[in-house]
């Protein structure tokens, strides 16, 4: 099914506040504005998705963002995943040799249902929604992205967690052959991240098999990633091979390797700064001009209230 743009989207809103930069502004901007042409060049190639392996029953889902989309093109060659390598165009450049079927992801820990889990099984009967969502990644970009997928709350409901389950865990796939980037000492691998079981169970929070109404490129994460839109991106674990329900906060991958800059909770707050750069403004790429970050990336009337009790700079 083609998944085709609304024929309302807003203009966006930067290109009103470009309006009223002053001159020095724009002149800095104009500076950004050629590197980044350099820079960017093959994001803005604006390919349509290659409608190759399209998704069935996909519906739109009432919690998109209105927002204009990002190309496929440009959310298929400006990725992370670090076990590609380090740039953003090594995981569109070399993901594509994990072999991602057929794929299995193994169900552990608190809960009444563990086992071994055949994706296509995950699937079977499943409703799929096209969720569009913004993807604010910690180095201060983001993206809007129309995913395709599903509740994560759905697929918990089914495996039982048990009353001693307060957070699950998710892990990537970790395999040197296919992954040139994965041998790096940089990290503590494998790639895990988690959630609270609260904000798992949010209705926000989405299990990833597709954008643009099609099957998730490798380089997205394929066959099955998650997505927690009011997090900063690296909190969505892609090519997920275990579930673990756990009592005890996950060891993650990032907060194994530089506890300083990246926390556990990892929402998207303008306020708490990465020690070595401000998360105040972010460039909605490929746009030239910063624009404020929102706390919760936008979705604090959903999701404030998960955290009413806590300090978010200290659990930052
Ligand atoms: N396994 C794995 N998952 C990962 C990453 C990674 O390096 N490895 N990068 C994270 C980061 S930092 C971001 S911003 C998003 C990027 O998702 P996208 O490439 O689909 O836009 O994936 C996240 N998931
Ligand atoms: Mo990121």
């Amino acid at each position: 099914m083609l998944i085709r743009r609304p024929a309302d989207i807003r203009s966006s809103e930067i290109t009103d506040k470009n309006v009223y930069l002053n001159r020095r502004a724009f002149l800095r901007a104009a500076g950004a504005a050629a590197m980044s042409a350099l820079g960017t060049k093959t994001l803005e190639a604006q390919q349509a998705a290659p409608h190759g392996r399209q998704l069935e029953n996909v519906r739109k889902s009432p919690l998109s963002t209105t927002e204009k989309l990002n190309t496929w093109g440009h959310i298929t060659t400006y990725n992370n995943f670090v076990e590609f390598g380090p740039d953003k165009a090594d995981p569109a450049l070399k993901a594509s040799r994990m072999k991602t079927s057929p794929w299995t992801i193994s169900v552990e820990g608190e809960c009444a249902k563990p086992g071994v889990m055949n994706v296509e099984d995950i699937l079977k009967g499943r409703t799929l929604e096209e969720r569009i969502y913004r993807l604010r990644c910690v180095e201060a970009w983001s993206l809007v992205i129309p995913w395709v997928g599903f509740p994560l709350a759905d697929f918990i409901k089914q495996v039982e967690p048990t009353s001693r389950a307060k957070f699950i865990e998710f892990t990537t796939h970790y395999d040197l052959k296919q992954m040139p980037g994965a041998s790096s000492p940089a990290y503590r691998w494998p790639y895990i991240d988690g959630l609270r079981m609260d904000e798992a169970m949010h209705p926000l929070t989405i299990l990833a098999v597709g954008l643009y109404g099609e099957v998730l490129p490798n380089q997205n994460g394929a066959p099955i990633r998650l997505v927690v839109p009011w997090k900063y991106g690296f909190k969505s674990v892609k090519s997920i091979v275990r579930i673990r329900f756990v009592e005890q906060q996950p060891r993650t991958l990032w907060t194994l390797t530089a506890p300083d800059e990246y926390g556990f909770y990892a929402n998207v707050n303008p306020e708490v700064d990465h020690p070595r750069w401000s998360q105040a403004t972010e460039r909605r790429l490929p746009e030239f001009f910063m624009r404020k970050t929102v706390i919760f990336n936008g979705y604090a009337d959903q999701v404030a209230r998960l955290y009413r009790s806590m300090d978010l700079k200290k659990n930052f």
